[in-house]
């Protein structure tokens, strides 16, 4: 029999001390480290006490099998209290934290528009035209410099790139950033998202009740931030809205994923509304990040590139240049992208709340608890991945590889929503710039990652392109 709950190893009490020492020890932007060195000293499975919230942190991709393979129809994550806290302190209908049946009718609907695969390959030409307007770009900045290159950090580049593309596909408009003038309503739109996943770090484990009583900095912050997302994102809904009222949109063409759901007319428009903020927002810092690290990664390893610059091309010459059919025969591409997010995960963990009694490292956890799998520990433990430290996209296409291990956006049902997205835009950025540009770096740079909600470079990286 298995042996009972209690005796997992790691911290049973002392939520409150154990929030304080985490503060004062740096721990807000080290989530990531600290966990890791957790699984060292305690083994593949540990309990941990923050603030109000209890978790059993997991590591091995067989627990997470057992964990993902209980978690029934409608699975819950851990709700991030300081969005659910803004949710109920704004009375908006937010979905955020939404269970149960009403998420699970909401989600149906949304997959069909969002990640079923006959929708998904109509972006393709939508997410293209965005990756090549990049290319343009990039190039009169290197006409610009008068040294047949360029070099910068990118990542304000790509914030307005990652933008430009989640709108081209819920909007079908292009909100034209990739220009020399930027809509400075976009700007501010990209400053509130970072604002409002730096603002909620520091809150993460407090209950909301509490939080919405706070009068503090970070929360009022939190609050503007929110705000400012969704009076943004309203903006263009209304656009559409009234594009579509007045037909002004020709129904030939693919529209966009926000007119698909109006004209489908199965969600409430609230609805409709909150999840289209919700895919704006969470289509910025996502892909943009993983992008940088993505090109980091490929400039400190030549070899890897020109492998990838190879396979590109070659799909290219033998289908024309039908991004759709090149798609399929890049593997190596894809496996870089999963390679980069093993590395650099954007999410530090998933969570599940059990719903039956599941048996993890031989303990038995028992129904309702919150269960976290160490996404990022998992990426660089040696038994799960030999050599973690090199970046190796051929892993991936090893068989056998893959069981329960590239988990970067979740798994099931309650999947990240945006991961076809995501994926498309990433592959055919990647695309893009290896057909164009050499991409290179200092070498001798060292990029930590710092945890502010989501996983980022600690300091600013600096990438040349150079075109071939
Ligand atoms: C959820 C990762 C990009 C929208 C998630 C989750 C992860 C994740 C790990 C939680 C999944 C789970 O609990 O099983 C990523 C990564 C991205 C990315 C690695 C890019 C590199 C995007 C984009 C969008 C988006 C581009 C919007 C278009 C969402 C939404 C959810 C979610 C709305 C919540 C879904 C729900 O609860 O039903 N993402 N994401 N994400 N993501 Fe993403
Ligand atoms: C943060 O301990 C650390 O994709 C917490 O696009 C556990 C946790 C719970 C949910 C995770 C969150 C972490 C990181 C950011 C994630 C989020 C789920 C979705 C969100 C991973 C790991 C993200 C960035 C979405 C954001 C959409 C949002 C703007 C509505």
């Amino acid at each position: 029999a298995a042996r009972p709950f209690e005796q997992v190893p790691g911290e049973r009490r002392g939520g409150w001390l154990n929030l304080y020492r985490f503060w004062q020890e740096g721990g807000l932007h080290n989530v990531h480290n600290i966990m890791a060195r957790k699984f060292q000293r305690f083994g593949p499975i540990y309990r941990e006490k923050l603030g109000v919230y209890e978790s059993i942190n997991i590591i091995s991709p067989r627990d997470a099998a057992t964990l993902f393979r209980s978690e029934g129809m409608m699975p819950e994550r851990f709700s991030v209290p300081p969005w659910v806290a803004y949710r109920d302190y704004r009375n908006n209908s937010g979905r955020w934290g939404a269970a149960g049946e009403a998420w699970r009718s909401d989600r149906l609907t949304l997959n069909k528009e969002v990640l079923s695969p006959q929708v998904v390959e109509g972006f393709v030409p939508l997410l293209s035209e965005v990756g090549e307007d990049f290319v343009r770009r990039a190039r009169a900045q290197v006409q610009k410099s008068g040294r047949e290159r360029w070099t910068a950090d990118f990542s304000h580049e790509l914030f307005r790139f990652a933008l430009e593309s989640v709108c081209h596909v819920l909007y079908g408009e292009r909100l034209g950033l990739l220009q020399d003038f930027v809509d400075p309503e976009a700007q501010r739109f990209i400053d509130a998202v970072t604002l409002m996943f730096h603002t909620t770090s520091p809150m993460l484990y407090l209950p909301p009740a509490l939080l919405r009583g706070l009068n503090t900095r970070t929360w009022r912050d939190h609050v503007h931030a929110w705000d400012a997302i969704f009076t943004q994102a309203d903006k263009c809904i209304q656009n559409v809205y009234r594009d579509l009222r007045l037909q002004r949109k020709s129904s030939r063409e693919y529209m966009g994923i926000l007119s698909s759901l109006l004209l489908q007319d199965k969600l409430p428009l609230d609805d409709i509304k909150a999840s289209v903020t919700e895919m704006m927002a969470g289509g910025v810092d996502t892909t943009s990040v993983t992008l940088q690290w993505a090109m980091f990664e490929l400039a400190r390893s030549p070899g890897t590139q020109e492998q990838l610059r190879t396979e590109v091309l070659a799909a290219k010459h033998k289908v024309a240049g039908d991004r759709v059919k090149m798609l399929k025969t890049t593997p190596l591409l894809k496996a870089a992208i999963k390679e980069t997010l093993r590395l650099h995960p954007v999410a530090v963990t998933l969570q599940r709340y059990t719903v039956q009694e599941v048996v993890l490292q031989d303990y038995r956890i028992p129904p309702k608890t919150l269960v976290q799998v160490g996404l990022y520990a998992m990426g660089r433990d040696p038994e799960v991945f030999p050599k973690p430290e090199q970046f190796s996209p051929e892993r991936w296409l090893l068989p056998g590889s893959k069981h329960f291990k590239g988990l970067s956006f979740g798994f099931g049902p309650r999947q990240c929503l945006g991961r076809r997205i995501a994926e498309l835009e990433m592959q055919l950025f990647l695309m893009h710039i290896l057909e164009n540009f050499k991409i290179e770096t200092k070498r001798a740079v060292e990029v930590g990652t710092k945890f502010d909600l989501i996983l980022l470079p600690d300091k600013p990286i600096y990438l040349t392109l150079r075109p071939l």
